[in-house]
Formats: structure tokens, sequence, C-alpha cells
């Protein structure tokens, strides 16, 4: 039994043993119902889906309870520094594109601290898979308010109610630039672990906003059911390759979840975009051998920056 069964897990119950599973911290240490789980399972899941080994993936975290997934996972992994896991997603995948780079953070580090590089890395269209756990809180400080949590929600920071409107991540992420914007939950795994496979063959910036329950400090919030998936119910026809409809869509969804209304699955998708990468080596600046390659190059004779300049120019 795992010598951590007492938390998180009930007694007598094994831990999942495949080749994503660490062998170091093979169980995680997230509070029972805690939505992070459901983000494990589907992420475990979509990558067995795709033929992956944990050589091929590299997975960076922020700093949140969200941030310990790369603990829990068996890959190559980065647990950065608060809202900073976007940066070293893209150096990580300039520098060896043949990774399969993930990235992941909370609400709190995407959306707050981290927003500007959300919004830059979705503009440059980095060739990434980027999962927000958004439980519409900051869960690993006790349950403070966080970028999305919803107006006159109460908290310790906010004690008589937020006087603030949440952002609005998925209408954010389309302006902003990513070509594949989705939303799914951890109380819907089936189409997570789809959306999550789909998210992970497109290529370019692929965001995920990922509801995720913390039932110990937003005991107010919803657990995300029921929910709905716009792809499978009649009421929501839009065309996924369409802007407009899509951002229509997507602002009904943001005001929905407010209303009690949980709905999820794919929003915009445009398949054509070149990749930041592609956009690189079309016009010749992205090196034949990666960078991470030449690294092991005893005699490789590197270049700087400035003896590529003509300073009399
Ligand atoms: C630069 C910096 N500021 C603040 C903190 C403190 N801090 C750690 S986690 C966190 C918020 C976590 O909330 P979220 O990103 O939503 O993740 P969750 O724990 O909910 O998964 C904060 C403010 C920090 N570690 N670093
Ligand atoms: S505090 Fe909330 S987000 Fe963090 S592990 Fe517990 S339930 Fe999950
Ligand atoms: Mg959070």
């Amino acid at each position: 039994m795992s010598a951590f069964s007492a938390i998180g897990e009930h007694e007598g119950q094994t831990t999942e043993q495949d080749e994503f599973t660490p062998g170091i911290e093979p169980q995680a240490t997230w509070c029972p119902g805690c939505g992070d789980f459901g983000v494990l399972k589907a992420l475990k899941g979509a990558m067995s889906d795709l033929g992956k080994s944990p050589d091929e993936v590299m997975l960076v975290t922020g700093i949140g309870c969200s941030g310990k997934l790369s603990s829990y996972f068996e890959s190559y992994g980065f647990h950065s520094i608060h809202g900073r896991s976007l940066p070293v997603a893209r150096a990580t995948k300039l520098a060896n594109p043949g990774l399969e780079v993930v990235a992941a953070g909370g609400d709190g580090d995407g959306y707050g601290i981290g927003g500007n590089h959300f919004m830059h890395t979705a503009r440059e269209n980095h060739d990434m898979t980027y999962i927000v756990f958004n439980n519409e809180i900051f869960g690993l400080t006790k349950g403070q308010t966080s970028p999305t949590s919803p107006k006159g929600h109460k908290s310790k920071t906010q004690p008589h109610g937020s006087a603030k409107d949440p952002v609005r991540p998925l209408s954010m992420s389309l302006a902003a630039g990513s070509s594949y914007v989705a939303r799914t939950a951890a109380v819907n795994p089936n189409q997570a672990r789809e959306i999550l496979v789909e998210a992970i063959e497109h290529d370019g910036f692929s965001h995920i906003d990922f509801l995720t329950q913390c039932p110990t400090w937003n005991k107010d919030a919803k657990q995300y059911v029921p929910y709905i998936d716009v792809q499978q119910n009649d009421d929501y026809e839009f065309d996924t390759g369409d802007r407009r409809e899509a951002a229509d869509m997507m602002y009904e969804t943001e005001t929905a979840l407010h209303e009690g209304k949980v709905l999820t699955g794919r929003f915009y998708h445009d398949a054509d975009r070149p990749s930041y990468g592609q956009e690189k080596r079309s016009t010749g600046e992205m090196p034949e051998t990666p960078l991470a390659e030449r690294y092991f190059e005893e005699d490789y004779e590197w270049e700087r920056s400035y003896d590529l300049l003509d300073p009399h120019r």
C-alpha cells in the first residue's frame, strides 16, 4: 500500500500503475475529491492513446496544487515558479522541437501572475499544450480569490465578496491568438481525455481551460455537474473554425458558468496557422540541428548573437 494512502486515497485502494506513474512519488497527495486527480488521469490516458513514452514528453508546471502535476507524472519535468511555466516550456520546445511539450498550472498562475506569458505564448502560437486547472480559487495558499472567482465570491481576501468581474479565459485566449481552445472538466474524464489527445496532436498553441473542483477551499463552488458538451447538444450549433461564431459561443459559455450552467467542449480550432517554430524554420532562423543536440557535440563552434550582427550596418 502507498505510504500516502491516508491522503487522497481510500483505504485498500491500490495505486494505478502504468508507464506514466513515477516510481518516486506514485500516489498524488491532493485532497480527497480534488479535481486535479481528473487532470492527471486524463493526461496519462491521452499520452497512452497517442502511443507516447515518458522520454518523449516534457511537462512544465507552475506553482500551486496544480503545479504538483509534474511530480505525479512520469516524464521529463520542470516544476517552475509561479506564473512562469510558459517561458520555460517555450524555451524547451525551441531547443528540442522533437519533445512533446505540455505546460500546466492553476487559474491564479496562468490567468493572474502569468497572464502576460499566456497572452504572448498564444499570440506567437508556440507548438505546445497548455492546461489551466481552473478551480476559481487559489488552492495551495488556502482559498484566496483568484482571477476566475465569480463576482461576489467571499473569501479571506474578499470577506465582503469580490467586487471584480472574473476574467473570461476562453475569450481572452481566442483574442490573444491561441489556435486551439477547449474547456473540459474533471468530472467528465472521457471528454477530457479526447480533448487532450486533440490538443496535443494540434501543431500550434492549444489551450485547455480545465474545470477542477476544490472541495477544501472553495466549498461554495459548483462541482461542475451536470455539464453539457456543446458538440453533443443540438442547442449549440456553431463552427469551431469560425472566429466570430467561436467568440459568441465562448462569451455565452463564460456567462453561463456563473449562472450555474457548465458548458464544455471544443470552441476553436485553426489547423492551418503555422506554429512559431514552423515560421522560424521557413525564414531559416531555426538551426537545422536543434540546440539540444548540438549541446552534446564537443567540438561544436558556438555562435553568439553579436557575431551575427554587422556593427556598421
Ligand atoms: C511570485 C509568487 N507569488 C505568490 C506566490 C504564492 N502562491 C503560491 S501558489 C499561489 C496561488 C495558487 O493558485 P492557483 O494558481 O490557482 O493554483 P491552485 O493551487 O489553485 O492549483 C500563490 C499566490 C508564489 N509562490 N510566488
Ligand atoms: S486545496 Fe483544493 S486544489 Fe488543493 S489539493 Fe486540496 S482540493 Fe485540490
Ligand atoms: Mg486555482
